[in-house]
């Protein structure tokens, strides 16, 4: 478990590598600045070192241009997807001036955020995959309220009711632990929750 907090956001990420193998095909990218928290995960298509090849990319630019915006940022991962396998990627950021949560994915890498104690937003992907062709991209944002809660996971997770657990858990630690009960998987998993404080 890796975790992160500052005076805005708690956040938890979980990673695992499916059973049997060393290492997992699934990257997570999490970094704060002074005006906003950034986090992305990325799942390599195929198995094992193939689909590690492609997302352990991922990190490296996003660690370089956090602050592009995320459809830009997520064209250039696309960029170094040429001669690879290709990854689903997702980045989040939550900007504590505006109060606001964007998110831009492609590929199966879901969002929720759970909004007002009662609110579920789960928005949509674009489907498909970073595959090195051109990609068509779609930044989504949301007003957030202190106290809403997310769950961005890759698709190794898996959870009967993302909606129960995101209202059963009373902070972003409490999620973590309610999802690393219920998930269950066959796959490399990853996923990131977080609260948002102020
Ligand atoms: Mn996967």
């Amino acid at each position: 478990m890796e975790m992160f907090k500052n005076e805005h956001v708690e956040a938890y990420v979980y990673n695992a590598a499916k059973h049997g193998n060393l290492e997992s095909g699934d990257t997570y990218f999490i970094h704060s600045e002074e005006d906003y928290f950034i986090c992305a995960i990325a799942d390599g298509l195929g198995n094992g070192l193939i689909a590690r090849q492609s997302a352990e990319v991922i990190p490296h630019v996003l660690a370089q241009y956090h602050h592009e915006s995320l459809d830009e940022q997520l064209s250039r991962c696309n960029e170094h997807m040429v001669q690879k396998r290709g990854a689903a990627v997702a980045i989040v950021r939550v900007n504590y001036e505006e109060g606001t949560i964007e998110y831009s994915c492609v590929g199966n890498v879901r969002l929720y955020i759970l909004h007002g104690c009662n609110k579920m937003i789960y928005p949509l992907p674009v489907m498909g995959y970073l595959s090195g062709r051109p990609q068509k991209m779609n930044t989504q944002i949301y007003k957030y309220e202190v106290g809403d809660l997310f769950f961005l996971h890759s698709d190794g997770i898996t959870l009967n009711s993302p909606k129960a657990s995101l209202k059963e858990s009373a902070n972003a630690y409490e999620l973590y632990n309610n999802v690393k009960q219920s998930a269950q998987s066959g796959d490399d998993a990853t996923f990131i929750v977080g609260s948002l404080l102020q």
